[in-house]
C-alpha cells in the first residue's frame, strides 16, 4: 500500500516539474505594418545639410499596391561651398513600440515595403527601415531604387550591427562608430519603427523634388528565447518533496 502511495507521488511531483521546466515562453514574433497611411497614424522628422531641402507627404486614397498609400515629395536643393546638400525624412509609425525590456530581446528584424516612383530622379529616393530608440535615429539602407511600378523591398534578418545612428556629423551623417547602433537586448528601451527616405545634390547640380510612394510597409520582429530562469519558490519546494518522498520509499523498501 505504502508503495502505491510513493509510485503515486513520484508521479505527481515529476509531473509537477515537468510543467515547471516547460514552463517559459519560447522565442516569439511581433509584426507591424500599415497599408492604409492614415496621415494622424505617421510622424515625421526633417534632416538636411547645406540649403537641404524640404518633404511633403499626403495619403493618397487610391492607386496604391491596394487602395491608400503614401506620396512621398523629397525636394533638395543645392548649396555653394557644400559638396552635397541633403534632405532625409525618418517616418515613424506612431504606435509601432516593441519594448525589448517587457517582450524580450530582439534577435533579428524582417522589414519589406512596395515602393513606385512617380518622377524626379531615375534612382528614385534612398529608403529603408529607420528606428527610433532613447531619442536616437537609426537607419538600415538598402531597399531602393524604387521603379515605375509597385515593386515589394525587402530587408531580411537585421541584426543590431546592420543599423547605423544618424548624426550631425557634416561629413557622414551616419555614425559608424561602436557607439552608433541600438540596443536590442533585454535591457533595451522602447523602439518605434517607421521608414526613411533621402536625397541628395552636389553644388553644382540642379534642385530636384522626387516623387515617390510607399503602400504595405511591414516590421517583423523575431525574439531571442528567454534566459533561463531561477526556479520559483513554488518549484523548489516541489523538487525537495519529490527527493522527500524517493527517500522515504527507498527506506520503505530496505
Ligand atoms: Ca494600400
Amino acid at each position: 500500500m505504502k508503495r502505491h502511495f510513493c509510485q503515486a507521488a513520484i508521479a505527481s511531483f515529476g509531473w509537477v516539474s515537468a510543467i515547471a521546466i516547460a514552463s517559459p515562453a519560447l522565442a516569439a514574433t511581433f509584426t507591424y505594418s500599415d497599408s492604409t497611411f492614415n496621415e494622424e497614424d505617421w510622424e515625421l522628422t526633417t534632416f538636411t545639410r547645406g540649403l537641404g531641402g524640404s518633404i511633403f507627404t499626403q495619403q493618397f486614397p487610391d492607386y496604391g499596391n491596394d487602395g491608400e498609400f503614401m506620396h512621398v515629395v523629397n525636394t533638395v536643393y543645392p548649396t555653394p561651398g557644400v559638396q552635397d546638400s541633403w534632405v532625409i525624412g525618418v517616418h515613424r509609425k506612431t504606435d509601432a513600440i516593441y519594448n525589448p525590456k517587457t517582450q524580450g530581446a530582439i534577435q533579428s528584424i524582417d522589414f519589406s515595403e512596395d515602393s513606385i516612383l512617380f518622377g524626379g530622379w531615375y534612382l528614385g529616393q534612398s529608403s529603408g527601415i529607420a528606428l527610433w530608440q532613447d531619442d536616437r535615429f537609426y537607419l538600415a539602407g538598402g531597399v531602393g531604387p524604387q521603379v515605375e511600378s509597385w515593386t515589394q523591398k525587402q530587408q531580411t534578418n537585421l541584426q543590431q550591427h546592420d543599423f547605423f545612428r544618424y548624426t550631425d556629423n557634416p561629413q557622414n551623417f551616419l555614425d559608424f562608430s561602436i557607439n552608433g547602433q541600438p540596443d536590442f537586448s533585454e535591457n533595451g528601451s522602447p523602439i518605434q519603427f517607421g521608414f526613411f527616405r533621402s536625397n541628395s545634390v552636389c553644388q553644382t547640380c540642379n534642385a530636384v523634388a522626387v516623387h515617390a510612394g510607399i503602400d504595405n510597409w511591414k516590421v517583423t520582429v523575431h525574439t531571442e528565447d528567454p534566459p533561463a530562469s531561477t526556479p520559483e519558490p513554488s518549484t523548489l519546494v516541489g523538487i525537495l518533496l519529490l527527493g522527500f518522498a524517493a527517500t522515504n520509499c527507498k527506506r520503505d523498501r530496505s
